[in-house]
């Protein structure tokens, strides 16, 4: 790997952790001091120039990534793709961006309003990707975003930087089952995602994958300090599609889920799902 790729992907983690405590914790519980591999960190965005997931795409290609595979959420509207790096040891990657054209008026306004605020020039400085929000947001248009989408609410909150990052538990010494990682972190505290079950996937679909809600920080909004789900972290348990090849690509139902877990309201919907 070469230098500024490893000072990149230590930045990005630099910046999460800041938002994330409980991710160096995830780190202390699982590995007991020993390093910890990650299958992939995930970024999210708008399907605004000038920061469309193509764009934010080409540091990754510039690292000498490749694009994989594709996602659609209906639902939640978004789609997502996944791009690999022929070095086993760097993190696959995972960007979505919300198709904000299918949203109101009302949500079109805000988002654009925000877009409008960041300067194309710095979007193509690979520092962009752990770069935060670059723009003002009050509290109430903060709120606004999350009656319609808990991603564009997100979004605005925390703007460019790791989502998440995601333990790869086939290289973790100790585990043989997500489920041991699952009762080893709620014993530890953790409070994870039951949206869809606490594991979503299953060796059938050759991944399995559960994450913590996400962590609690106090955002600057224009008008007031309020406190709001961050960034989370995710584990997740590859299968073999062939002797020695490990399942590389994601698996959209499961994914669905996973964005659940920087909902502020997650609770309710696990309940409405019934797998509370
Ligand atoms: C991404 C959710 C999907 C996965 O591994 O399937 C995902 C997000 O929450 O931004 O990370
Ligand atoms: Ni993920």
């Amino acid at each position: 790997m070469s230098h500024s790729v490893e000072q990149f992907f230590d930045n990005l983690w630099n910046d999460y952790i800041k938002l994330t405590p409980s991710a160096a914790k995830v780190h202390q519980v699982l590995g007991q001091g020993r390093s910890i591999i990650n299958d992939h960190v995930a970024f999210r965005t708008f399907n605004l120039a000038p920061v469309r997931l193509e764009t934010l795409a080409k540091h990754f290609e510039a690292m000498g990534y490749k694009a994989c595979g594709d996602y659609a959420f209906e639902a939640k509207k978004l789609v997502a793709k996944h791009f690999e790096h022929s070095d086993p040891t760097l993190p696959k990657i995972f960007i979505s961006e919300l198709l904000v054209e299918e949203f109101s008026p009302e949500l079109q306004r805000i988002v654009k309003s925000l877009v409008a605020q960041i300067d194309a020039a710095d979007v193509a400085k690979p520092e962009f990707l752990y770069s935060g929000a670059h723009w003002q947001i009050s509290s109430t248009d903060y709120e606004q975003l999350l009656e319609e989408s808990e991603y564009a609410a997100w979004m605005a909150a925390f703007g460019f930087r790791a989502n998440h990052f995601t333990v790869n538990v086939n290289e973790l010494p100790d585990y043989e089952s997500l489920e041991q990682v699952n009762e080893t972190l709620k014993q530890a505290g953790f409070r994870l995602n039951t949206s869809g079950g606490e594991i979503k996937g299953s060796r059938e679909v050759f991944l399995e994958q559960s994450s913590t809600m996400a962590d609690h920080t106090a955002v600057r909004f224009s008008d007031m300090e309020k406190v709001v789900p961050s960034c989370f972290y995710e584990f997740a348990k590859r299968y073999e599609v062939a002797p020695n090849q490990l399942y590389t690509g994601f698996v959209a139902a499961s994914a669905d889920k996973i964005f659940e877990s920087t909902n502020a309201r997650a609770d309710a919907s696990a309940e409405q799902d019934g797998s509370a």
